[in-house]
């Protein structure tokens, strides 16, 4: 008897940045990371298994994928004995691009496939083997605002994500500037790895993760949005001087990336509440307070090289369709 599944989950953006791992084997982080959740860009995963199937199959969005990434995540829920899957997976924004597809693809991948397997559904746990499949996979459990913890443990029992605030404690907006729908040249994994191995500069950006951690979550309880354009900015550019200082440097940006950068600060200058961070692609996050978003669009739209913007509130964890 086939038996399936559908989940949905949410991309997820890193204030606080993950990059760079403490065990690459169990992908453990060196650092823990502090993240917001999205409604607007999401991965809808259907998980079948039937009894039929040889091997796992993997079709993403319309194509037929190598299934051995999703294969070793589904062995670590179900153990290796369990029924081979079908997984039919979308995402509804660009994927590889520095979007966080693989974030909201493992995370959504699991959620159905524990319901599926009837596992244990407790989130810290689906978190602990979604991270598996990328570290970044763990926060998209969890809606609003969550926080990773890289823990210290050599097995990864306690490099778990969990809940800091449900999206209604602080409704901010993200206006994305795609300024490439390309994949990019070198992934997160190989960027972040090449940093650790030749940046001097990898080991001064693990240091000040914990104090921005700790500034960052400070900032969200008590919704001091300067506070938190400070060190969220502030995290993400350490994160790219660590990686522009590995070797060969990893430049991640488009000049429209630098202007959109330019944008958000003077408009912040101008008293508009919005701040910028990057991930390991050329697009822009801007987030900022619902009355600034028509205003933070606009000024975006306006930049050469800005192909399309995307507009989203904060949203939900993982659920089942
Ligand atoms: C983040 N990124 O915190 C950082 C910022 C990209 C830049 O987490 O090797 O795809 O699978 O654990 O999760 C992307 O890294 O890397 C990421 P793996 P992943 O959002």
């Amino acid at each position: 008897m086939a038996k399936s599944a559908t989940a949905r989950a949410g991309a997820n953006i890193a204030l606080v940045k993950y990059w760079g791992k403490r065990d690459s084997r169990l992908n453990l982080p060196a650092a823990g990371s502090l993240s917001i959740t999205l409604a607007g860009l999401e991965t809808v995963t259907t998980v079948a298994a039937s009894p039929d199937l040889k091997a796992d199959e993997l079709i993403l969005d319309g194509s037929s994928q190598d299934a051995g990434p999703i294969s070793k995540v589904l062995d670590l829920l179900a153990g290796p004995q369990r029924r081979r899957c079908r997984v039919d997976s979308s995402n509804n924004f660009p994927t590889g691009s520095g979007l966080a597809s693989s974030a909201s693809g493992y995370a959504a991948l699991v959620f159905a496939a524990a319901q599926v397997f009837d596992c244990n559904p407790d989130r810290r746990w689906l978190s602990i083997i979604a991270r598996q499949g990328s570290g970044s996979a763990a926060r998209s459990l969890f809606g609003g605002f969550c926080e990773m913890r890289a823990g210290q443990r050599s097995d990864g029992s306690d490099c778990y994500a969990e809940a800091l605030f449900e999206a209604e404690h602080w409704p901010l907006e993200v206006v994305v500037a795609v300024t490439d729908r390309a994949r990019k040249d070198v992934s997160s994994r190989d960027g972040m790895n090449r940093t650790m191995a030749t940046s001097p500069y990898y080991q001064a950006w693990v240091d000040t993760v914990a104090g921005d951690l700790d500034l960052a979550r400070t900032a969200i309880a008590r919704r001091d949005f300067e506070a938190l354009a400070a060190v969220a900015e502030s995290s993400a550019l350490k994160m790219h001087a660590s990686a522009l200082a590995a070797s060969p440097g990893l430049l991640y940006w488009k000049p429209a990336t630098i202007a959109c950068l330019h944008a958000v600060r003077e408009l912040r200058s101008a008293g508009i509440p919005v701040f910028f961070t990057i991930d390991a692609g050329p697009q822009v996050k801007a987030i900022c307070l619902p009355e600034a978003s028509a205003r933070v669009t606009e000024a975006l739209s306006a930049i050469p090289g800005v192909v399309e913007l995307l507009q989203t509130p904060l949203g939900a964890g993982a659920r089942l369709v």
